[in-house]
């Protein structure tokens, strides 16, 4: 199963590329910037990555993008994904940035995006992968701070297919952000949010993005198994979930695969990708692979979840019609 899954013609759409920093780069970067970590080594660096909670995981993911300063950073930080994308067989990814966690710390918005755009172009022609940029707010700040940068994307909106919300979801719900999302859809972004597995309010919050906000997709989003009525919306809707099963081990101690195969029973468009592989130790394929250990999935149905991803994916029919 291991090389069918390899096989498999791979489309990521849940990937925050901070999450992609592995340790290496991460002291290439600090000593490229003249910085010290608080890590002798590689190997010591690994086994702080012990995560229980979003909290103690996002912690640790902040702290870690102060090595992140220059155009050329954010250039080898995607580049080093797509390579590692392009080595799993994933054909095109769409990769949420979080322009705000930088910003806050001096860096200009247009270093962070004019690196990662520099690195999708070269990926497409070097490494044959296909990629598109969806710029995440962090929910734990202000949704005046939200509207800032969304009006300081607006010159490159040509470059960003969305916006997203991350970050810290307890107290911080999607009617929080209602007038961003609303300003990003006049603007023609697309939209998606987090809806996390571990939310005391997860069903209130999908409520909000499916039925006040209006999303396109929801990334997580598995807790809509509690309300039979959103099912059904979602399912009029022909949205999608992108799941993430190892992220949730980290974050909720389960991978939540049962409930993934309920939905995708249900005929929801579910898809699996990595959120964070950098710190949860596992890309596309190591996640296809876990998921497979617990719910003994068909090759038919591992070959749905990728018809699924490109199905939803935010590309133009006819490009897609490519893929599948
Ligand atoms: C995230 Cl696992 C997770 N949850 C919420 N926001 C995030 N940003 C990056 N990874
Ligand atoms: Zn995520």
């Amino acid at each position: 199963m291991k090389d069918f899954v390899a096989g498999l013609p791979k489309c990521e759409l849940h990937l925050h590329i901070e999450g992609t920093l592995e340790p290496e780069l991460k002291f290439e970067l600090a000593a490229r910037n003249g910085l010290e970590l608080p890590y002798s080594s590689v190997a010591e660096m690994r086994a702080a990555y012990t995560f229980d909670s979003l909290p103690s995981f996002l912690t640790i993911y902040y702290e870690s993008m102060r090595v992140l300063r220059t155009e050329p950073d954010f250039y080898d930080l995607a580049m080093a994904y797509l390579r590692r994308a392009a080595e799993q067989n994933v054909r095109y990814a769409e990769i949420f940035f979080d322009p705000q966690a930088h910003t806050s710390r001096g860096v200009p918005f247009d270093v962070v995006i004019r690196g990662l755009r520099r690195a999708l172009m070269d990926a497409e022609t070097q490494l044959g992968v296909r990629a598109q940029l969806i710029m995440c707010f962090l929910r734990d700040f202000q949704a005046e701070y939200a509207m800032a940068t969304l009006l300081e994307s607006l010159p490159y909106k040509e470059w960003i297919v969305g916006v997203g919300l991350d970050s810290d979801e307890k107290g911080n719900p999607p009617a929080k952000f209602a007038a961003v999302y609303e300003r990003a859809r006049q603007e023609g972004y697309l939209l998606t949010m987090h809806c996390d597995v571990d939310q005391d309010d997860a069903i209130e919050h999908i409520r909000q993005a499916v039925e006040d906000i209006g999303v396109n997709r929801i990334d997580h989003g598995v807790n809509i198994l509690e309300d039979q009525r959103l099912v059904e919306t979602v399912l009029a809707r022909g949205m999608g979930l992108t799941c993430c099963p190892v992220s949730n081990g980290f974050v909720t101690g389960s991978l939540k695969a049962e409930g993934i195969r309920k939905l995708m029973d249900l005929g929801v468009r579910v898809t699996i990708s990595s959120d964070d592989p950098a710190y949860f130790a596992a890309y596309v394929q190591e996640n296809l692979l876990a998921l497979h250990d617990a719910l003994q999935l068909s090759r038919e149905e591992l070959a749905q979840l990728q018809r699924n991803a490109f199905e939803i994916a935010w590309l133009p029919r006819h490009v897609k019609d490519a893929y599948v």
